[in-house]
């Protein structure tokens, strides 16, 4: 098939040159090409997801879920309206302190993401199916709701592990020396897992985690990484070792809240250059044709109470990528590949 071919291909070349010095123009190219051959959107799923009474649950489950995490966190449950309001991208739609959450849940919020082959250098295999990313961490609290669903079927995808990692708030990720990566001195992080993790897609298509906002490192805007395994297995002591996805993609936040995460502690103490979502290279391959950014309301008054962010992804899952790991987390410790 013709589209499978150029998708091993590019796999192969984009993750090998993902960082450092690499044709851009080519990497472009070959997703420009890819994209004729996949759906770009999921306006041809809209009749479909509300006659199964998908969208009115996603609506549901997320003002359940902003309404839980406040008050398990015993902050007051705030106006999710008002806050979206002053904070949100969406306020350009203009929602008000009285916009229903029924409206504002149901924003479009659905991008496709294709496998463009960017699943970055960083990637850990062997990582931990869990809800809770965090470990020792801290930072900006985010819960995500992350709905996959077939381009083709419109259907939910049920029961397949989607996987997200994303740096720390100074902008390291756990699980490798990878350069580029913090001190590639520090072996210590090769046995890390923080802000890593899988989750099973339930019948609805939902995975979600609790983990935090990601901090920045030099050359890429703030970002995260998301893959949607399609043959895990989960093995006996918890962990996936799979190699294989129908998607890897990234997704990002808006400049606006990046700069007001950036101001707090300790996300102000990264020294890396900022790269703003406007000079992102991936940013700009992925929004040339679909829309990889958060949506998201606060959760209290304040940004250290959290967020709550969500997405729809639409995914053809009949494609079958092959993700380069830069290490392998093991019983015994993390072990970087050759
Ligand atoms: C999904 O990918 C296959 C190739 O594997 C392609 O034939 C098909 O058109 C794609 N489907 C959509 C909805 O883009
Ligand atoms: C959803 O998408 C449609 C079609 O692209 C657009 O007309 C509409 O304004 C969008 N609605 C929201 C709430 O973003
Ligand atoms: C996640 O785990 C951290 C500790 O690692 C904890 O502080 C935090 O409250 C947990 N988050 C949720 C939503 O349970
Ligand atoms: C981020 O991770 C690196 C590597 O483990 C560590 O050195 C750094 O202190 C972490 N940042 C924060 C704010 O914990
Ligand atoms: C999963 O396995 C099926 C059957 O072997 C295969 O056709 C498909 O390409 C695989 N998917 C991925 C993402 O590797
Ligand atoms: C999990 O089990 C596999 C074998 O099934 C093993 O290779 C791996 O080291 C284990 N990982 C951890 C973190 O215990
Ligand atoms: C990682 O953990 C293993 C098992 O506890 C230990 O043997 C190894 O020395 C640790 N490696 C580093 C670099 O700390
Ligand atoms: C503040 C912010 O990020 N605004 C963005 C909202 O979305 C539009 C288009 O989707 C962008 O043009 C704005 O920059």
């Amino acid at each position: 098939m013709r589209f499978s071919t150029i998708a091993a291909i590019t796999v192969t070349t984009a993750i090998v040159s993902a960082h450092g010095s690499h044709d851009i123009a080519r990497e472009i190219a070959v997703r420009e090409a890819m994209f004729q051959y996949t759906t770009r959107d999921l306006s041809h799923c809209a009749s479909k997801l509300k006659a199964r009474g998908l969208e009115e649950r996603a609506i549901q489950r997320r003002a359940n879920v902003a309404a839980e995490l406040a008050q398990k966190r015993g902050i007051k449950a705030r106006d999710v309206a008002s806050v979206l309001a002053t904070d949100h991208n969406e306020t350009t739609l203009g929602y008000t302190l009285d916009t229903a959450e029924s409206t504002i849940f149901a924003s479009n919020g659905s991008c496709v993401l294709t496998p463009e082959g960017e699943s970055g250098p960083y990637y850990v295999a062997g990582e931990y199916v869990r809800t809770n990313l965090t470990e020792d961490m801290v930072g900006v609290p985010v819960h995500y709701d992350f709905q996959i669903l077939d381009v083709e079927t419109c259907e939910p995808v049920v029961g397949k592990y989607f996987e997200i990692f994303n740096c720390n708030s100074t902008g390291v990720y756990s699980g490798t020396t990878m350069s580029g990566n913090g001190n590639t001195e520090d072996v210590t992080v090769l046995n890390k897992t923080f802000l890593r993790g899988l989750q099973p897609t339930d019948d609805d298509g939902v995975a979600s985690f609790n983990t935090l906002f990601p901090g920045h490192y030099t050359g890429r805007a703030t970002h995260i990484h998301t893959i949607l395994h399609m043959n895990s297995t989960v093995r006996a002591n918890g962990t996936v070792f799979d190699l294989t996805a129908a998607h890897i993609g990234q997704t990002f936040w808006d400049q606006s809240i990046r700069d007001e995460v950036e101001l707090l502690a300790p996300y102000n103490t990264n020294t890396q250059t900022v790269t703003s979502n406007a000079d992102d290279r991936v940013f700009a391959v992925e929004a040339a044709s679909s829309d990889p950014v958060f949506n998201y309301v606060m959760l209290g008054d304040t940004l250290q109470d959290g967020l709550l962010a969500w997405l729809t992804l639409g995914v053809n899952t009949t494609l079958s990528e092959t993700i380069s790991a830069a290490a392998v987390y093991y019983a015994t410790g993390g072990v970087e590949s050759s």
